[in-house]
């Protein structure tokens, strides 16, 4: 019989790992439980990258990917590119809940989320994300997502005319020129980004989320592996889930957490799975720094990377706190 309740996240987020087990050794479910957990690490803003006030795009803003899914039904609500609304998780679980769909974006999911109830509009730059897109301006805007070309002056076509106003940016034509550097695969990222939560709740059920501002001084618009279904999290109640962190715009050509649960699926145990999901990434794309965490619906679980050195909590009934596992590349 199973190993639960349990939890499971990326990273050394120890808070929100507490208030996921607060929740759903009280009772809650695993969406629910999940959304505690998630909304714990939005408002202590982990490692500065998730929440209000992390990773400002190009032109200074920051915006939020979120995304919860119930291995139960195999329902997905997500948000990507939201702006204006700090609380992407419980944005995520009202797509869920409350409409037919899976993914809303940008600007319309900001107006759902506050036509909801959600707090909103609120200014989601704090003075670290400020500060840190004043310097990379001074720096002269080391570009980090542009490639074979880079718009001259290297501000991003959205500074040509140095403004801030929506309109000018629009009119503002980007002229683009050869690029002489290329970038490194993960320099986008800092920190470690990401929560991605996975939760077995007292009746077995299984649920994962997921909430990021995604990478730093990306291209606006821009969207990463946050809110899509099966490359950030997936879970399927009858096998286990998946977690993942790490460089998304590659990730989510993958599916690395569907891959996961798939491979579980036809016997893999987590950590095969985990390792044959980072190694199929790792082939084609040697310079990808990422991870993921996998979990059966026993609670075995296990991690696998590469490029980085990996760290996942987990807290099960067995456990008198959170416990902090390292995984190697
Ligand atoms: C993204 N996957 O938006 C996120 C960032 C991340 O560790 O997880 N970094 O690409």
């Amino acid at each position: 019989s199973g190993q639960y309740p349990l939890v499971v996240s990326t990273w050394p987020f120890l808070e929100a790992v507490r208030a996921a087990w607060t929740a759903v050794d009280g009772g809650f479910s695993a969406v629910d439980a999940v959304v505690e957990g998630c909304s714990a690490c939005e408002e202590l803003r982990c490692d500065g990258t998730v929440g209000p006030g992390g990773s400002p795009d190009e032109t200074g803003e920051t915006t939020i990917d979120a995304m919860v899914m119930d291995g139960v039904t195999m329902e997905v609500g997500a948000v990507a590119a939201m702006r204006y609304v700090k609380d992407g998780i419980k944005a995520a679980r009202l797509v869920m809940q409350h409409t037919e769909h899976t993914l809303l974006v940008g600007e319309k999911a900001s107006v759902f989320a506050i036509s909801m109830g959600l707090p909103g509009p609120s200014n989601l730059s704090s003075s670290e994300s400020v500060e840190k897109w004043t310097k990379w301006r001074e720096n002269h805007c080391q570009p980090n997502f542009w490639k074979n070309v880079v718009p001259v002056g290297s501000c991003g076509p959205y500074h040509a005319k140095d403004c801030l106003n929506l309109n000018d940016r629009i009119c503002s034509k980007a002229t683009l020129m050869e690029s002489i550097t290329s970038r490194p695969s993960h320099v986008g990222l800092q920190n470690h980004d990401t929560i991605s939560m996975a939760v077995i709740d007292k009746r077995g059920q299984i649920a994962v989320g997921t909430s990021t501002n995604g990478a730093t001084f990306k291209i606006p618009g821009r969207v990463g592996d946050g809110p899509i279904a099966g490359s950030s999290a997936y879970a399927d109640n009858e096998v286990g889930a998946c977690g993942a962190t790490g460089d998304g715009d590659i990730m989510m050509r993958f599916l690395p957490c569907y891959q996961v649960v798939e491979s579980m699926r036809l016997g893999m145990d987590p950590k095969l799975a985990a390792k044959d999901a980072i190694s199929r990434i790792a082939r084609k794309f040697p310079n990808f720094v990422g991870a993921v965490v996998a979990i059966n619906r026993n609670g075995v679980h296990a991690g696998a990377c590469h490029g980085w050195t990996f760290q996942y909590s987990v807290r099960s009934s067995e456990m008198d706190d959170v416990k902090v596992f390292t995984v190697q590349p």
